[in-house]
């Protein structure tokens, strides 16, 4: 019994349609992502560090992320994209990233060009941007560390985040592509969908453009690929039904005194069994 292979994400992307990834941060919510249909998964900070009930702050290490990344893939027949957030410090940290992520069998990581310690990108606070040359460097960096050419990096601008214009947030993509960046990723706090399909509009289409619709989520995925985006990230949507959902059924049990009320709502344990592959590990006591 082999584990799962996946295609580079850099492939997935070739294919031309609209890349939806899910967010995720362990192998069952990777999984259940890619039986859903989904083409790749988000290893989302936000997800690891509240997984852990940890801020999305840099309080993980570089190693406690790669590890939750590292078990998604594994798991998966589908690429993992690797929120890896400022790439964990200056470009000696960034290359190092590379080289790990790149060993561990990820084919695509995500910086974005805040300071490291950063916060996330919806928790107010300080959300300062690290100089373009600056971020470019890093860019630079990461390229030059991979050793494959199918390794992907995705450049992110916070620019939206920090309250810059779409201009100052073109003007860094565009430096971030000429940098090398293989995709480019906007992010936006705004709950309309305007600023990004503005930054949608006025862009060349040298790179293709990734975007996370979290604080507008009614825009159709048809009409995000009719925008021009390439990529659309559910970054979080998993961890928000998680919580929703155990705080359900441990309140109902609590309330009710058995289970009986939540049996057809929960997964049955054959189900578990399922998404273990049980039967092809049992299998192997008398191959
Ligand atoms: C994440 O999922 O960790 C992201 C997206 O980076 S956000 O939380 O919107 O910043
Ligand atoms: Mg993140």
């Amino acid at each position: 019994m082999q584990r799962p292979q996946s295609p580079s994400f850099r492939s997935v992307v070739a294919k031309g349609e609209i890349v939806r990834v899910a967010g995720a941060h362990d192998a069952l919510g990777g999984i259940l992502a890619e039986q859903a249909g989904f083409d790749a998964v988000w290893s989302s900070s936000l997800e690891v560090s509240a997984a852990r009930c940890l801020p999305d702050a840099s309080v993980l290490t570089m190693t406690e992320y790669l590890e939750a990344a590292a078990n998604m893939q594994k798991a998966l027949g589908i690429p993992v994209i690797a929120d890896c957030d400022t790439g964990y410090g200056n470009n000696l940290n960034v290359v190092h990233m590379v080289h790990e992520y790149e060993a561990a069998g990820i084919t695509a990581v995500c910086m974005e060009d805040k300071l490291f310690p950063k916060l996330n990108s919806f928790a107010g606070g300080d959300q300062t941007l690290l100089s373009t040359e600056e971020f470019c460097g890093k860019i630079r960096a990461a390229k030059k560390a991979q050793r494959t050419d199918e390794f992907f990096v995705v450049a992110r601008t916070e620019a939206l985040i920090n309250g810059l214009s779409v201009d100052v947030a073109l003007e860094r993509a565009y430096a971030y592509a000429e940098a090398g960046a293989d995709a480019v990723l906007i992010h936006s706090k705004s709950k309309e969908k305007d600023e990004v399909e503005e930054f949608l509009n006025r862009w060349d289409g040298c790179r293709p453009v990734v975007i996370v619709p979290t604080t507008y989520p009614n825009w159709h995925i048809d009409d995000i690929a009719k925008a021009g985006a390439s990529v659309v990230i559910y970054a979080n949507q998993g961890l928000r039904a998680t919580v929703s959902s155990l705080r359900k059924t441990f309140e109902s049990i609590r309330r009710h005194g058995d289970t009986t009320a939540l049996e057809e709502s929960i997964a049955p344990v054959k189900e578990v069994f399922g998404l273990q592959k049980l039967k092809d590990w049992q299998a192997l006591e008398t191959v």
